[in-house]
């Protein structure tokens, strides 16, 4: 691969990136089949965060269910004073608000675990960025009078399958449960539009959840049913699947479901091998950084495997649940390099160096090295 300084920073006009991520210009790579049935895809380096809805990666675990949006109802029951049955137009007729939000998967990056683990192999391109318009599910919740004693809200999809391993009791559905003080948030919402165009099929059409600043199992697509419970749901998707090991407490370990968004930053420019080198110029790197619920602080770049780390520019300020772009000048001396970036949120979480294993394939945000041979 041949990259001159010029194309390194070719992504966008200075004034175009300041006014948000849409503006930049998508490639010609097409998404990465990672499964062809169910269909899961993943966004090219080259495409992270151009926030085109048809650039966006797509992971589902089940075949893509068919909801008519005429005769769509969402029925919210369980611990509710006031049982409810929404249709799209109801929903649409509540105060809606609109939000740029990442949405990671949890996967995002198993590519990169030695040994490899089990699942989707993601590089870094299960990660996206999109303008999600819809209501805030404290709002539906608020109509449906949810008792205060309310535990888990059990948010479920249409779509239906079984898993062989480990094994569920036979077919069920897509569901995941999320405590009521986070279900209450104003980043969690349930959204009929994406990038301003109602949801396509494989993003969830006619409704789905975004649970702004967790990882992308908590955004049920194809919603259907709410149901609240007096305590946290023990389902497949919390349990057996999507699950880390805590902290021991009392030097007791125990599992715990995947919630919040790791601090990451991914280098885009240059991708791994050969970069050539215009006359006189310094060099480079290029990338995203996002952190959950918190805004980036800081982002920090190394040429040397970590021996020696500079600060990065945000292009632009970081808020919470969304990416920022960065760019460093730093110097690429000819030879074999190691890139690294690390990402430092405003809560001075950082990104650690070696993986934990306790997250088994889960939340993964230790530096990914990017070997480059500087021409
Ligand atoms: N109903 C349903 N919702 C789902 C899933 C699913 O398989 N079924 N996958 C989840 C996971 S693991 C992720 S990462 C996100 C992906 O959203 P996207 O396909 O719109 O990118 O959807 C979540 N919501
Ligand atoms: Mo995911």
């Amino acid at each position: 691969m041949s990259l001159s300084r010029r194309e390194l920073f070719r992504t966008a006009p200075i004034a175009a990136v300041a006014a948000g991520l849409n503006t930049r210009y998508a490639s010609a790579e097409p998404l990465i089949v990672r499964m062809q049935e169910p269909r899961n895809l993943e966004t090219a380096l080259s495409d992270l965060f151009t926030a085109k809805t048809d650039k966006f990666f797509v992971r589902s675990h089940f075949a893509v269910p068919e909801v008519d949006p005429k005769t769509f109802k969402l029925t919210v029951e369980g611990h509710v004073g006031n049982k409810l049955e929404l249709t799209l137009d109801d929903l649409k007729k509540m105060e809606s608000v609109s939000r740029e939000i990442v949405l990671e998967c949890a996967g995002n990056g198993r590519v990169f675990l030695v040994p490899q683990a089990r699942g989707l192999q993601w590089g870094h391109g299960a990660v996206g960025q999109a303008k999600w318009t819809g209501v805030p599910l404290g709002a539906v919740l608020e109509r449906a009078k949810v008792k205060a004693s309310a535990g888990d809200v059990v948010l479920i999809g249409a779509d239906k399958g079984t898993i062989a391993d480990p094994a569920t009791p036979g077919a069920i559905n897509f569901d995941r449960g999320i405590p009521l003080a986070k279900a209450k948030k104003d980043e969690t919402l349930l959204v009929w539009n994406m990038n301003d165009e109602p949801l396509t099929a494989s993003h969830g059409a006619p409704l789905r959840a975004l649970v702004g600043g967790w990882y992308g199992m908590a955004s049920v697509k194809w919603l259907s049913r709410i149901v609240v419970l007096d305590k946290p749901h023990a389902g497949f998707w919390q349990t057996l699947d999507y699950s880390v090991w805590d902290r021991p407490k009392d030097g007791l370990p125990q599992l715990v479901p995947v919630t919040a968004i790791q601090p990451k930053a991914v280098i885009t420019s240059p991708a791994p091998g050969t970069v050539q080198l215009a006359k006189k110029s310094a060099g480079g790197m290029v990338g995203y950084a996002w952190a959950g619920e918190h805004a980036v602080a800081k982002v920090e770049v190394s040429a040397d495997g970590g021996k020696t780390w500079s600060a990065a520019k945000l292009w632009g300020k970081s808020e919470p649940f969304q990416a920022v772009e960065w760019r460093s000048d730093i110097v690429l001396p000819r030879g074999p390099r190691t890139l690294l970036a690390r990402c430092t949120d405003d809560k001075g979480n950082t990104q650690a160096a070696t993986r934990d294993a306790d997250r088994r394939s889960y939340m993964i945000n230790h530096l990914v090295p990017v070997e480059v041979t500087v021409k």
